[in-house]
């Protein structure tokens, strides 16, 4: 698995992005510093997803940001993805693994101490831990896992922490400081007037809690 920067994940849904074209928002967001791309857009056929993957690759090409497909294992093979992220009730990681390969980045949802201890043994890129606070984007989620969530996986999981759910700029810092190793956000950056700067306020606050400003 090669190594990566897992610091701040863009997370898309183009019903958030207010009409403006997602690749817009995909190269702003790369322009203010994020990372790694996951493109989730759960109202699209499978032609269209994979037209958008194609666009979103192609936009990321040389960049050294790393594209994640959510679920579609399928999607991302077919487009030469870096990865996947995967939740609770997707594909088993092992079956993922097995049909991506041993390079492939495979990221997995954890709601719980209980999952995260299940994932101990899994060669994972990230454990993604969600949701920290409540969102409106997704709402089909379980209690949020606040700061005192994300110390207890911290506590007994040996992956990286991406928190997710509810995150900007102004609580980056908490979550960095409770022991995430990063963050993922959709509507901080899709929805923000200016998807550049909401991005590079985000990395700028990941930078100052690194550096214990
Ligand atoms: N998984 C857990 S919370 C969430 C996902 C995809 C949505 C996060 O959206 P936002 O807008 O960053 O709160
Ligand atoms: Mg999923």
């Amino acid at each position: 698995m090669k190594d990566f920067n897992l610091d701040l994940h863009l997370v898309t849904d183009r019903g958030l992005s207010c009409g403006r074209l997602l690749l817009e928002i995909v190269r702003a967001a790369v322009a203010g510093g994020i990372s790694v791309v996951q493109l989730r857009e759960k109202d699209c056929s499978t032609r269209d997803f994979l037209d958008l993957g194609r666009a979103v690759a192609a936009e990321l090409k040389g960049r050294s940001v790393p594209l994640l497909i959510n679920d579609r294992v399928d999607i991302a093979l077919a487009i030469g993805a870096d990865g996947v992220h995967l939740g609770q009730s997707d594909m088993p990681y092992p079956m993922a693994r097995m049909l991506l390969g041993p390079a492939a980045l495979i990221g997995l949802s954890v709601e719980s101490v209980a999952d995260a201890l299940a994932a101990e043994s899994l060669d994972v890129a990230y454990l993604g831990i969600s949701p920290v606070y409540s969102t409106a984007t997704k709402t089909d989620l379980k209690e949020p896992l606040g700061l005192a969530g994300i110390r207890d996986i911290r506590a007994i999981s040996r992956h990286r922490l991406v928190a997710i759910g509810g995150i900007h700029a102004g609580n980056t810092r908490d979550i960095l400081d409770a022991g995430a190793h990063g963050v993922a956000v959709v509507s901080a950056i899709c929805s923000a007037g200016d998807p550049g700067q909401a991005a590079r306020e985000i990395r700028r606050q990941i930078s100052a809690a690194r550096e214990g400003k």
